[in-house]
């Protein structure tokens, strides 16, 4: 048989043809670790997501380095620890002058230049820039549709109702622009209808995967859906149809649209070429109670640096090369760039890199790499250095301090009212017997075993040694605020920034 011949069954088993891989990076927003069903949920509805999980390899141990948005995607997209790249402290808004800076290496930089035809879809929120100098399309994206920040960074009323009578989940900032949806720099509308978001990213996403295949390039698609962001809300055919209110019905879109995404990826017979990774961007916004995620038997959520901010849900899926399991070995978002790039060929950026490659975890062929995590806090400084470390199965949390954002969960180390503190010894949580991390080892100083005396000296070498090796980049956030650099569809409009006003027409 020629090699046509082979290539012929090759495709028609929907089974590798060598060459890189496709990658579709999905990453949800401030979906807790509990929140999926595959992680244990009671009554969210996540059949795609769970197929993915149980087809795939599914982390029990996955973590970002900061608990909020903006420096967790900066992290996932460079491979770099965000103080480094100056995405500190909190996040980018509309009016903000600072962006990640181009000179930093993205995975779409990498990709694209290994011949990748990249596009994004969704919540960027790492910067806009004078012209929107720092939007995906300067940043490796040959194609962007989506929003520059989060959709409660601008006036959201009605935005987000469907049906029209139903109660809106919440209320957002009020006296900057409406939400821009871009179309690459262009303003498609402003504001877009909400409920109809997740379709178009679905179908902007299937045509870049047909084009590139049509191009005979491999594609990467990063899929950064605004589900489970606050303020909740779905399109028509999943509003009240889930069994966990606004929220669930928003992960049940979401869940579709990773349901459409595969039923495409397999239509274009792709399976077998394509490697699907899903994650979160930090923990659940447990402020807002029952419309916020669910960080499942870890301790508070979103903002903080304790399991439930910083751990995610992780599924990695690729037919005939990641074989089916569950893996307990440490990973985190900074550990993308280097794997894809690994997997694809791919060249590496020349800058220091906090991420390891992950392949032989992914493929079966060996053990992590990594062996510790930090955790930044959300407002890190380079006094206080990283707040807490995990090595193996030891986490210490030198310093800790509550968020807003895990504001009315039951346990009170969560809220904002909890101030920052040291903790000197660190609180030290045996992670394997106690991921919920009640029981401080060093609570009594007394039977305190060799082994617990020995994990407490590595964990506070590591932070000496980490402190003192990273600098600090300036911050871009705090940069500080300039309202004319809002995006405006109406530039010359007035009264800004009420004016800046333009239908959507696709809806
Ligand atoms: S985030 O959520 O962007 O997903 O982290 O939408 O920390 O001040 C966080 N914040 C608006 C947000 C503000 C957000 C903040
Ligand atoms: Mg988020």
């Amino acid at each position: 048989m020629g090699t046509l011949g082979v290539l012929v069954l090759a495709l028609a088993a929907g089974l590798s043809t060598a060459g890189p891989p496709n990658i579709v990076l999905i990453l949800a927003d401030d979906l807790g670790y509990g929140d999926l069903g595959s992680y244990g949920h009671p009554s969210s509805t996540t059949p795609n997501l769970d197929q993915l999980a149980a087809g795939g390899l599914r982390f029990t141990d996955f973590y970002v380095p900061m608990s909020l948005c903006t420096p967790s995607r900066a992290a996932l997209l460079t491979g770099r620890l965000p103080v480094r790249s100056g995405m500190y402290p909190g996040v980018l808004g509309p009016t903000s002058q600072g962006g990640l800076p181009l000179d930093e290496m993205t995975l779409a930089e990498v990709l694209a230049a290994a011949g990748y035809l990249t596009g994004m879809a969704g919540k960027w929120h790492l910067g806009v820039g004078p012209e929107g100098a720092y939007l995906p399309p300067h940043q490796g994206f040959h194609r962007f549709l989506g929003i520059p920040y989060s959709h409660d960074q601008g006036p959201c009323q009605n935005l987000t109702c469907f049906p029209p009578d139903i109660l809106c989940d919440g209320g957002c900032d009020q006296g900057v622009v409406p939400i821009p949806l871009l179309a690459n720099l262009s303003v498609e509308a402003q504001p877009p209808w909400l409920p109809g978001l997740e379709a178009r990213y679905v179908s902007f996403s299937q045509h870049l995967m047909a084009d590139a295949q049509r191009q005979g390039r491999p594609f990467f698609l990063y899929y950064a859906s605004h589900h489970t962001h606050y303020p909740q809300f779905s399109g028509q055919s999943f509003t009240e149809r889930s069994n966990r209110g606004q929220f669930g019905d928003a992960l049940m879109e979401l869940d579709a649209a990773v349901g459409a995404l595969m039923t495409t990826v397999g239509d274009l017979g792709l399976l077998g070429d394509t490697l699907v990774f899903f994650t979160s961007d930090n923990g659940p916004e447990l402020m807002r109670m029952s419309n916020g995620g669910n960080a499942g038997l870890l301790k508070c959520g979103k903002g903080t640096t304790f399991e439930g901010g910083v751990r995610e849900p992780a599924v990695a899926f690729w037919p005939g090369h990641i074989s089916p399991g569950v893996t307990h070995e440490l990973a985190s978002s900074l550990d993308l760039l280097p794997t894809l790039a690994s997997l694809s060929g791919a060249s590496l950026p020349t800058t220091i890199l906090d991420g390891f490659d992950l392949s032989p975890v992914l493929l079966g062929t060996g053990k992590s790499p990594r062996t510790s995590v930090f955790f930044y806090p959300s407002y890190p400084d380079e006094v206080h250095g990283v707040f807490a470390v995990r090595n193996g199965k030891y986490k210490a949390h030198f310093y800790t301090q509550g968020s807003a954002h895990s504001d009315t969960t039951s346990d009170p180390a969560c809220h904002a009212a909890n101030p920052l503190t040291a903790h000197e010894p660190p609180l030290l949580y045996d992670l394997s017997e106690d991921p919920g991390e009640n029981y401080n080892l060093l609570e009594s100083m007394e039977d305190v075993s060799m082994e617990v005396v020995q994990a407490l000296k590595d964990l506070q070498l590591l932070k000496a040694q980490h402190d003192a090796t990273v600098i600090f980049s300036p911050s871009q956030i705090a940069k500080g605020e300039d309202p004319s650099l809002q995006i405006c569809c109406q530039p010359s409009c007035s009264p800004h920034p009420v004016c800046c006003h333009c239908a959507d027409t696709q809806n």
